[in-house]
């Protein structure tokens, strides 16, 4: 399925091995990886198009499903589940409507996810017609040609959930490797750069930015000393946290952004990447308030990024003082798509080699 602006393999947990190990073994395998081209599997060579979701009746009383994002890394042989993923989580909602693991009202059908990576809670508003979901419609996203139905995300209690606090190092501001920094988790741990004070305009592409090796080592460097500060111990080969340059906004928006996901540069920006860095916007002495046009008589925040602008509806309160700070509400709209439903084959060498 395409969820917003990445594409995976979406499996039910019960066609998966049980057990990690094999379980990582068999969507290595399936996906290709490790290979930078994928080009024995399935995956699209690209992080945002490596993910994979496993979908299971929920185990929680206040959800309908469980949802465990893995991102399968494309040339190395590691499957993580030490993130979230916003986009791919669109798609859980049709997905879990495909799959008769709802109760379905035509009209709109609300899906309650329960998010395994961080615990956290999103509720997806599917349209449905004859008891299948719709998938056609007239929402355009950012980063996706043409438009297709929309699917509503509301977050619930997304701060901290991957650092334990929504500034996991206590602090607005912090210097690693010299450069001053924001660490923030609401949803997604995003260490926030000021993209002049790495020497760079923070409007150029992603081919730009990842052909500039001494910006990457720097990144890197600081990336590495803030991931331990942010609760995520030795992050040499995790997936967070996030590395985001941001600059002043270009095209009527809050804020501009370029998002490393670390090493490869996002087309677009993540979802719950978005959503954290919106919440920096807000917050007085954040690397992000100082760019942020407009917020106090807003109620979303529009993000910019490589192919256009992520929207964030925010609702927060309290935030003079980061003792009260709440983030009440977090919202936005993807949209989803049924690519293909099948078998994916994987070699019996893929068990063995384990
Ligand atoms: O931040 C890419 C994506 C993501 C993650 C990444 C995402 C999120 O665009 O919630 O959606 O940052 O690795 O799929």
């Amino acid at each position: 399925m395409r969820g917003g602006t990445s594409k995976g393999l979406y499996f039910m947990a019960s066609d998966l091995p049980a057990d990690a190990e094999t379980r990582n073994a068999v969507l290595l395998a399936a996906m290709g990886s490790p290979d930078p081209r994928q080009i024995d599997g399935v995956g699209g060579a690209h992080p945002l198009t490596s993910k994979v979701a496993v979908v299971s009746p929920s185990t929680r009383d206040d959800a309908d499903v469980d949802y465990l994002f893995l991102q399968v890394v494309v040339d190395k042989a590691v499957v993580s589940d030490a993130q979230n993923c916003g986009n791919i989580l669109a798609g859980v909602g049709p997905f879990a409507i495909e799959h008769g693991l709802v109760e379905v009202e035509d009209g709109v059908t609300n899906v309650r996810i329960h998010m395994v990576n961080t615990g956290a809670l999103a509720t997806a508003q599917v349209e449905v017609r004859d008891g299948k979901p719709v998938y056609e419609g007239d929402t355009a996203i950012d980063g996706v040609p043409g438009t297709a139905a929309a699917v509503l995300i509301d977050f619930e209690n997304v701060a901290g959930s991957s650092c334990g606090a929504l500034f996991p190092t206590g602090n607005v501001k912090d210097e690693f490797a010299g450069v001053e920094v924001t660490c923030i988790d609401n949803g997604m741990p995003v260490v926030i750069l000021d993209a002049a004070a790495l020497g760079v305009a923070g409007d150029e592409s992603p081919e730009t930015l990842e052909a500039n090796s001494a910006l990457k080592e720097k990144v890197e460097a600081i990336r590495l000393e803030a991931g331990r500060a942010m609760n995520l111990g030795d992050v040499t080969s995790k997936t967070v946290p996030k590395m985001t340059l941001v600059s002043a906004a270009q095209n009527g928006g809050q804020i501009n952004t370029r998002s490393f996901i670390p090493h490869r540069v996002h087309d677009a920006i993540g979802v719950l990447g978005s959503v954290s860095v919106a919440t920096a916007c807000v917050v007085d002495g954040s690397i992000a308030y100082g760019y942020c046009k407009g917020w106090g008589n807003l109620s979303s925040i529009q993000v910019e990024h490589p192919t256009g602008q992520f929207t964030v509806a925010m609702q927060v309160s309290g935030a003079d003082s980061l003792d009260t700070l709440t983030v009440e509400k977090a919202a936005l709209v993807r949209t989803a798509r049924l690519l293909m439903r099948g078998e994916v084959m994987i070699p019996e060498s893929a068990f063995l080699s384990r």
